[in-house]
């Protein structure tokens, strides 16, 4: 590989760490999967517009293109190589209540996490054999949940393009073709493999062999985080002794994306802002004060439609999943207060 030619379009953060002297000590080393430089970062060359532009192999990705991914973490989660990450989902320190009682400005709140199976190569460079053995040891272990989590999987080989087309649209299932994803290898053997789980009302969701190999989400219509995280906190619970997810001390849950260490965790919130919206300047300096992130109606890379935004919290390492959530409650209360007061 050589040095990329890097222009004024590449944005991201890799194209921003990949230095000549970064690139050369990093060019010629390999993990144990065979995981490449190369392949790190092409989803970034071949888009430019990558506000980031890595997607890892393996765990061991993290240890051996440190030079450049540790820069990538910092930046984006404000974490260090001294620190260490933790976990907590201790209830009882998530003292709040519902964001919008009256249902006013919050459409729904999803929280999702996502996860990957101790011991096999991330989906960027898993084999067809060992992404269809995921698909059977997850579905197998989601078949054993009771309650409200109780339900079904739906592979998506076999699924109608209008079913597809209509779980995608009311913000269910993942989007299909995503170039960021394709250009790192994570679309490989489509459809093979790829599902989604839910329960009747659709509340409790897992994505299997997407971006990660378990992207498990909680979500409701409506503003009452506590409920949607406590679902997901009692799912993980059981998930947790049925599996073996790959995690380390040091960078917590391990994932295809550098942004999503730690917690792994997203917590949403459908919202809209009508007047707030109108000064796009003031609704950012409140969301980067309270480390929130903006995405459009349809997911990352989307629009906003109606004035609609997805909020959610932008650090995932070195805070806890209790901190994550309180990131979005306190940004959330801060943006309802300031829509108020237009
Ligand atoms: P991820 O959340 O897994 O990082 P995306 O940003 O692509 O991935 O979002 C996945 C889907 O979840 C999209 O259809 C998006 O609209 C939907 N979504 C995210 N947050 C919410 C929410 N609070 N309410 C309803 N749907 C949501
Ligand atoms: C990018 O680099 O833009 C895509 N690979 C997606 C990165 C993840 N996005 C994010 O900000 N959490």
């Amino acid at each position: 590989m050589q040095y990329p030619n890097f222009t004024d379009e590449h944005k991201s953060l890799m194209s921003k760490y990949l230095t000549k002297d970064v690139f050369e000590n990093l060019k010629d080393k390999k993990t144990k999967n065979g995981f490449t430089l190369e392949k790190l970062v092409n989803s970034g060359l071949e888009n430019p517009a990558s506000s980031i532009g890595t997607y890892a192999g393996d765990e061991e990705s993290y240890e051996v293109f440190a030079q450049l991914l540790d820069k990538i973490i910092k930046d984006y989660h404000g974490f260090s190589k001294e620190d260490n990450h933790k976990s907590d989902f201790d209830m009882k320190k998530l003292d709040i209540s519902n964001l919008d009682p009256k249902n006013k400005y919050i459409i729904s709140t999803r929280v999702r996490v996502g996860r990957n199976l101790k011991n096999m190569p991330l989906g960027t460079i898993i084999s067809q054999k060992q992404r269809l053995e995921v698909e059977k040891i997850v579905s197998h272990a989601l078949s054993l949940l009771k309650g409200d989590l109780k339900g079904k999987y739906y592979p998506l080989e076999g699924m109608s393009e209008e079913d597809k087309k209509t779980l995608i649209k009311e913000h269910f299932l993942f989007k299909e073709g995503d170039r960021f994803l394709n250009s790192a290898g994570l679309n490989r053997h489509w459809p093979s493999g790829r599902g989604i789980y839910h329960n009747d009302n659709k509340t409790f969701l897992v994505w299997i062999n997407e971006e990660d190999q378990l992207r498990i989400i909680s979500m409701q219509k409506g503003g009452d985080i506590k409920e949607v995280f406590q679902r997901l906190a009692n799912a993980l619970s059981f998930l947790e002794q049925k599996m073996q997810f790959a995690h380390s001390k040091h960078l917590g849950f391990i994932t295809s994306c550098p942004t999503n260490l730690g917690t792994a965790m997203r917590a949403s919130v459908h919202i809209k802002l009508p007047k707030l919206s109108q000064n796009m300047k003031l609704l950012k300096s409140i969301t980067d004060k309270h480390h929130l992130q903006i995405r459009g109606i349809d997911g990352e890379h989307s629009q906003s439609q109606n004035g609609i935004y997805d909020i959610s919290n932008k650090r995932r390492l070195g805070i806890t999943e209790i901190e994550c959530t309180k990131d979005l409650y306190n940004g959330v209360l801060a943006l309802i207060e300031k829509e108020e007061s237009l």
